[in-house]
This record gives C-alpha cells, sequence and structure tokens, in this order.
C-alpha cells in the first residue's frame, strides 16, 4: 500500500523577489507533489524566531529571522509518498554552492541564507510547521 506523507515548504522573501513562485510551484507540480494548501503571507520578527527556535542559539539566528520577516512569503502544505525526502532532494543543498543541477537552490538561491526555499526536515518538524502556519480546515481533503 502507498503511503502519503506530508511536508511543510516556504518560498522565502527572496524567491518572492524575483518573481519565482510561479517556476518553483511548477517544480512541485511536475516532480508529483500535490498541493493541499497555499498562502502568501509576512510574519513579524517574533513569528520568526518562534518558527526558527530550534536555531535560537546559532550565530544567523538574528540575521535569518530579519531575513524571514523582510517580505513576503509563499507557505504550501503539500502531499506525496515520501514527502519530505523528496522535497528535501528538489530543493538541494542549505548552501547553493553545493546544491545539485536542476534543484530549486541552484537556480535561485543566492547565499546561504538568501536561499528561496525552506522544507521540513522530518516528520516531527512537518507536523509542528504545518500546524504553525496552517489550521486543519484550510488544508484539501
Ligand atoms: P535547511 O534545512 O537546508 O533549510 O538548513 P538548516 O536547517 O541547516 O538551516 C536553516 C536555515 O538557516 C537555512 F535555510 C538558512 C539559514 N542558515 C544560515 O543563514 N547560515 C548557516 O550557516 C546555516 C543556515
Amino acid at each position: 500500500m502507498k503511503t502519503l506523507q506530508r511536508t511543510f515548504t516556504i518560498i522565502k522573501p527572496d524567491a518572492v523577489k524575483r518573481n519565482a513562485v510561479g517556476d518553483i510551484i511548477a517544480q512541485f507540480d511536475k516532480h508529483g507533489f500535490r498541493i493541499l494548501g497555499m498562502k502568501m503571507l509576512e510574519i513579524n520578527k517574533q513569528q520568526a524566531e518562534q518558527f526558527y527556535a530550534v536555531h535560537s542559539s546559532r550565530p544567523f539566528f538574528d540575521s535569518l529571522t530579519d531575513f524571514m520577516s523582510s517580505g513576503p512569503i509563499v507557505v504550501l502544505a503539500l502531499e506525496k509518498e515520501n514527502a519530505i525526502a523528496d522535497l528535501r532532494k528538489l530543493m538541494g543543498a542549505t548552501n547553493p554552492a553545493n546544491a545539485e543541477e536542476g534543484t530549486i537552490r541552484k537556480k535561485w538561491a543566492s547565499s546561504i541564507e538568501h536561499n528561496a526555499i525552506h522544507g521540513s526536515d522530518a516528520e516531527e518538524t512537518a507536523r509542528f510547521e504545518l500546524s504553525f502556519f496552517f489550521a486543519g480546515y484550510e488544508l484539501a481533503k
């Protein structure tokens, strides 16, 4: 039996500014992700700090949360088999200098911080991140 898995992604402020939203969503379609929910919004510094709380002791935390609250983002709930690992593969390495050809970060990221896209890294983080941005009624059945 096929087991569907959900994951969560953010098209970050740099990618929205560069008009990459359409291209990135087309990549999700092409790679078999079903969109369960999607919206554009802006988060403030405090919300960015809550979302990235696991990184609060890292040296890049202040700069990262400034960046993530610097402009509109697009958040999506995605579903497919093996969604979490497959999305991470499609995103490419955190640092675009190490990202493989054909990945979203290779095409759109300009630095390790301005790296175009976020994707959940495990089932537990996917659950936390989906519930951070979406109420249950906002997701397709
Ligand atoms: P990823 O899961 O690929 O998004 O990467 P991490 O969870 O390691 O990092 C989360 C975010 O912190 C990255 F997307 C960008 C930012 N970051 C930096 O700005 N500098 C670093 O050295 C590492 C990460």
